[in-house]
């Protein structure tokens, strides 16, 4: 690809990139109309609302670029380590006031809009939020490419550009329907394509031995089929600090060679037909929430962007007379989670094949170009690829991955001389149930750290899911607690708190968040504990508006604020709420509570369950079902109010969590790797009801055991009582509460009579209950009773609210970040 890097342009304006627009309101108006003028090609008194909001994008995406193209000439000018974050899910969140804060042009934007006679809240009512991710993975993928970019550290992102995202969900008489995510029909005015800069990607065929001129055994893959990666960037605004970085997502596209050979054979409609076989790689998201279900178009989306993502960092960031023995020096290429490992082969192949190495020199190479985050602890959702499939689709990488397996197990062999037992453990291939890649292996194997996403997770990994690579290797594993970005989750989706915090502490806590330790003392000044609930009322208010106009929900006023927000899963127990509600409910209706004794509460859920999932989606059916009785029961009016709106996002989420009272935390101990959501409740003065699980741990021990509701077993006690053989039915038969929710749920109560409905769900509950819902539900309901008789004291409850805030700041993705550079990348921050 010619570059025109040596261009020598007469005119002075030519000679570098074009300075950013002033910050003016004049500036402003003057690009706003120039890119809907020209841009978009409609004049102001004939665009519609996605014309103006294509082209406010577009202003402020301009101002964007200057900042951009300095950034990436600074890291062009010097050799220092970069990371590569490698992520096969990021999920963005809208951009737009994004990059408003990231420029510090929310106001002028405001003016200038206004002077048009537009209201920027409608245009940002218009952007589609790019779902390019299922959950807190890809969420959390977000949040460390924003926190690099503020601490201005050299970071690209890799990824792909699905061109749909994670699916629409609309429910039908209560059940979920999963609508396509056609993110792009309106144009995305975030990217910037390159269809030119096409990366080559080979499938399938089979390998060749032969001797190169210097009678040396090398290997050859024929490759059976390629495709193009199409290279789309994104900027990545650093905090106003002027650094730009870049998130580099792809596109698959049909190469030429491979529409000429069906071309010529005369069949044009099958093609056509074969160039969508190949563009079918970039085409959807899995929307899986934890069991990979080994599909085939998987692993080649993984590969694909994988295989892009290596070549494109070789070949296009690097200077022309770049020595890839100088790879470890250049880069670290985080894997999140194993969607990513095949990587490792890669680099291998990439070595030893293209650029001769000796295989030696290549995995010393490759072994320090790798470090890997485990984000599960759920033996099903440790990533395994049947090697028939593998043999089929990348035989080249199947060989490489059988010798780098060799030359682990001789090093275990030596490591623990006759244990073979150990051997079999802890090698890549498995056998069971098929021969497959155990990619969880694969990683640890060729990575200078793996890490989990909190120190109960890092440590469980450390003793249980990873044990014996622990054992054998115990320097490589630590752990980097996750973390959410402030600017999103606080400043701009919380405005009145930020507010407060700023008129309070003063500026500069955005990119510090340990300033928020400031507000300790104020948690006793009765003057700030008003404002601060005045805050909270806001956003209830808003949170109101927004669920009405959005879902037709009218949200009742007054009431505790309880949010259930997360993928639908059963470890993470949405189970236990609903048992939760239905014994208030139950309780009331029955006579045996008196409803002026209970605390006027509204449950709110957000959840996605994976389309396959089936006790999930039953679960949905049941929230809803339950929802829209105790909604209509008027015994319960004023006390008992539930919500579920559909299609949870980040959009919502930035909405409800500010909104929040509690914060409901209550995976099974053990389960839940880290969760991040609780961090964002935390920071937005939620108070936490949850387990000992996960990120849970660190949040209870930094805001205090006082302003935290912790229930349940921890991990031990699970073990235990697991090990014991846990008998659900015990506790139905000794809990009258229990059984009596249980039985008002089977009788079919909720679901118009129909017994069957609720089947599945209790069914499942009382003969399995593989999550121990039923064995947590008494410490449950008896921390639900502390929140009310704590409510009830707003002062009290207030005070805590603050230590929740002042003492969360911990939480902070670039507190993460950090932690990243110092234990694992050592890369240089600030350009
Ligand atoms: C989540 N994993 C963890 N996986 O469940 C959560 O505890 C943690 O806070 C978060 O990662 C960030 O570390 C998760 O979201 C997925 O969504 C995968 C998507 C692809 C299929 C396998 C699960």
């Amino acid at each position: 690809h010619e570059r025109g890097a040596s261009l020598e342009p007469s005119h002075p304006l030519a000679r570098g990139p074009v300075a950013s627009p002033p910050h003016s309101v004049d500036a402003f108006v003057k690009e706003f109309l120039r890119e809907l003028n020209y841009g978009q090609g409609v004049p102001l008194s004939r665009s519609s609302l996605n014309d103006q909001y294509l082209a406010l994008a577009r202003t402020v995406r301009g101002y964007l670029t200057a900042r951009w193209l300095e950034t990436a000439r600074k890291r062009r000018s010097h050799t220092e380590r970069a990371v590569g974050y490698l992520s096969a899910e990021y999920l963005l969140g809208r951009q737009l006031d994004n990059a408003l804060l990231a420029t510090d042009l929310t106001q002028i934007a405001e003016d200038a809009l206004h002077a048009c006679g537009i209201e920027l809240d409608a245009l940002r009512q218009v952007e589609v939020e790019p779902g390019l991710g299922n959950g807190g993975l890809g969420r959390l993928a977000a949040c460390f490419i924003d926190s690099m970019a503020t601490m201005g550290a050299p970071c690209i992102g890799y990824g792909l550009r699905y061109e749909y995202g994670i699916f629409k969900q609309t429910f039908v008489d209560g059940r979920q329907i999963e609508i396509p995510d056609n993110w792009l029909s309106m144009g995305d005015p975030w990217e910037i394509a390159h269809p030119e800069m096409e990366v080559p990607v080979h499938f399938g065929g089979h390998t060749e031995r032969y001797v190169d001129e210097a009678g040396r055994d090398r290997v050859k893959w024929i490759h059976g089929w390629d495709v193009l990666g199409i290279r789309y960037n994104y900027m990545v605004p650093g905090y106003q600090n002027g650094v730009v970085n870049t998130l580099r997502l792809w596109r698959a596209r049909a190469t030429r060679a491979f529409d000429l050979d069906i071309f010529n054979a005369g069949d044009y409609a099958q093609a056509v037909r074969s160039q969508t076989f190949a563009e079918n790689i970039s085409k959807v998201l899995y929307p899986e929430d934890s069991t990979p279900q080994g599909k085939e178009l998987r692993l080649q989306q993984q590969y694909f962007f994988v295989a892009c993502s290596l070549y494109d960092f070789i070949k296009h960031t690097q200077p022309t007379d770049f020595d890839v023995r100088d790879l470890p020096e250049r880069i670290i290429f985080q894997l999140n989670d194993t969607h990513p490992v095949i990587a490792i082969p890669e680099l291998m192949r990439l070595l030893v094949d293209d650029y001769g190495l000796e295989w030696e020199d290549a995995w010393g190479i490759t072994r320090q170009c790798f470090a890997y985050t485990c984000h599960t602890l759920l033996p099903e959702a440790l990533e395994v690829w049947p090697v028939s499939l593998m043999e089929r689709l990348l035989p080249r990488h199947m060989e490489i991955i059988y010798r780098i397996n060799e030359g682990f197990l001789d090093e275990v062999r030596e490591a623990y001389p006759g244990d073979e037992l150990r051997v079999r453990r802890m090698s890549i291939i498995g056998d069971h149930p098929e021969r497959s890649v155990r990619m969880a292996h694969l990683a640890t194997v060729a990575s200078v750290k793996v890490n989990g996403v909190a120190e109960l997770h890092s440590q469980l990994l450390r003793d249980k899911v990873l044990n014996d690579f622990a054992e054998l290797w115990p320097d490589k594993f630590t752990n980097v607690t996750n973390g959410v970005t402030p600017r999103r989750f606080v400043r701009q989706a919380n405005p009145y708190l930020s507010k407060l915090i700023t008129d309070t502490i003063g500026v500069g806590w955005v990119a510090n968040l340990d300033r928020l330790e400031e507000l300790e003392v104020y948690a006793e000044d009765e003057d700030f504990r008003e404002k601060f609930r005045a805050v909270k009322a806001a956003n209830k208010e808003r949170i109101t508006r927004v669920l009405q106009r959005r879902d037709g929900i009218a949200l009742p006023e007054g009431h505790l604020l309880d949010v259930m927000v997360k993928r639908l899963h059963e470890y993470k127990r949405q189970s236990l709420k609903l048992l939760h509600i239905v014994t208030l409910y139950d309780g009331i209706i029955s006579g045996r509570l008196d409803p002026a004794s209970v605390t006027p509460r509204t449950v709110v859920f957000g959840a996605k369950a994976a389309p396959g999932y089936r006790m999930a989606k039953e679960t949905i059916y049941l929230i809803n079902s339950a929802a829209t009785v105790i909604n209509a029961d008027p015994r319960v009016e004023g006390r008992l109010f539930m919500a579920f709106p559909a299609n949870y996002n980040v959009t919502l989420a930035e909405r409800l969590i500010p909104a929040a009272d509690l914060s409901e935390q209550i995976s099974l101990a053990g389960k839940e790797a880290s969760g991040t959501g609780n961090m964002k409740f935390a920071l937005n003065g939620a108070l936490t009801i949850g387990t000992d699980d996960g990120a849970n741990v660190e949040i209870r021990r930094l805001v205090g055991d006082d302003n935290f509701f912790l229930f349940g077993m921890d991990e031990p006690q699970v073990a235990e009582l697991q090990a014991r053989g846990y008998r659900p039915a015990d506790y139905y038969e000794t809990n009258e509460n229990l059984r009596s929710a249980i039985n008002l749920i089977a009788s079919g109560h909720f679901t118009g009579g129909d017994r069957d409905a609720a089947g599945l769900f209790v069914g499942d509950l009382l003969s399995n209950d593989a999550f121990l819902a039923l064995a947590d539900y008494q410490s449950y309901m008896d921390a639900q009773a502390r929140v009310e008789a704590y409510y009830a004291d707003q002062e009290a409850w207030t005070k805590s609210a603050i230590l929740n805030v002042a003492r969360s700041g911990y939480f902070s993705s670039d507190r993460s970040m950090r932690d990243y550079i110092d234990r694992i990348w050592h890369v240089k921050t600030g350009v």
